[in-house]
């Protein structure tokens, strides 16, 4: 019956040795953005096993205040955030990783529905809902193994929820580009909206990172142990092993760059020479100093997400801030919750 309930409620991409056999959109998502001008990866690829790891690792980083900074706050208010969650919800968190931070809020809510940790990462995933299982014997935790910028399932718990609240924190929101950001946010409003009433409007917990002094930025995505270059170069020996390519990871050098502009730190593999790689079947030629673009990690003000999220139909109700104002952690609520 445990295991029953532990198991994964949708595939994501598998693991394969050879790129015949790979989920056709990786190859098709990966060629695309490599044959794109400036190159491009998408940030999910970060995500294999040993990604996964090694962004548990950025987390304790001294540079990386993000976790630090958003779980003191969820530390100090989680009986308020609770208090906005209210009695009897469905809790959906989306990128859950280890479930580190979840605790803290499920500390403050013993009368959940259920707890919904939805990952890419499967095993990651699944040793994280069974230590949650195992801390919480009460809780209901239904792991779904997801890509969540595609559309997926919500697992149903026994017990009718009154509400479904989605916790979206650690500032994953800013991997998105605004329009893909205010796209993400409706699906997470269609996620909450009630279904002929069968349960009340729902919520949002997010966690989005401020706009501060560019040099603690770049420090926070390049660190000193060179934890957050292995990250990065760690998508190109994830490429290797999936797509049969032939990256030589030597011959690309970690950068992170904060492009005021867009209000966003840039991730980036630089090319150190002129090369050429083949991928599955495909050749691609770098020239030096070209760099493929791996991430975007968008830094706020709070007008500019107040914005954000109203262009998707939400209306933030409560905002709780770090001492030095680094980091927001916000409730939002359905702006027309009749409508969706
Ligand atoms: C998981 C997207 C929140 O942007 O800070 C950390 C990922 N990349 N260091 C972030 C990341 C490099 C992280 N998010």
């Amino acid at each position: 019956m445990q295991q029953e309930r532990l198991r994964p409620a949708t595939t994501a991409g598998r693991q394969s040795a050879d790129w015949l056999r790979a989920a056709p959109s990786l190859v098709e998502d990966v060629l695309g953005g490599l044959l794109a001008s400036p190159k491009r990866l998408l940030p999910t690829y970060f995500y294999d096993e040993r990604g996964s790891q090694l962004f548990d690792e950025i987390c304790e980083l001294p540079e990386y205040y993000i976790t630090r900074t958003e779980t003191a706050i969820l530390e100090h208010r989680a009986a308020a955030i609770a208090a906005c969650i209210g009695p009897d919800a469905l809790l959906v968190e989306l990128g859950s990783g280890a479930s580190t931070k979840t605790r803290l809020l499920l500390d403050e809510l013993p009368d959940l529905a259920a707890y919904v940790p939805v990952d890419i990462s499967r095993s990651h995933l699944m040793a994280a809902a069974h230590r949650i299982a195992d801390a919480y014997p009460g809780l209901e935790v239904l792991p779904a193994c997801a890509d969540f910028t595609k559309p997926f399932t919500l697992p149903k718990s026994r017990r009718l929820p009154s509400r479904i609240v989605v916790f979206f924190p650690g500032s994953t929101i800013g991997n998105f580009d605004p329009p893909a950001a205010i796209d993400l946010m409706k699906v997470m409003r269609a996620m909450v909206t009630p279904r002929l009433g069968a349960q009340g409007a729902g919520g949002l917990v997010i966690g989005f990172d401020l706009q501060k002094d560019p040099a603690i930025l770049e420090r926070a995505y390049d660190d000193t142990a060179g934890v957050t270059a292995e990250f990065n170069l760690n998508v190109l020996r994830r490429l290797n092993r999936e797509l049969g390519a032939n990256f030589a990871l030597e011959a690309f050098r970690h950068q992170a760059l904060w492009v005021p502009q867009a209000g966003r730190i840039e991730m980036r593999l630089v090319s150190t020479r002129r090369q050429k790689v083949t991928i599955a079947g495909e050749l691609i030629s770098f020239e030096v100093d070209e760099p493929i673009i791996t991430e975007h990690c968008h830094k706020y003000t709070p007008a500019s997400f107040a914005a954000q999220a109203a262009a998707a139909g939400w209306a933030p109700r409560r905002t709780w801030a770090d001492a030095r104002d680094y980091f927001h952690v916000q409730y939002l609520e359905l702006e027309h919750p009749k409508t969706g």
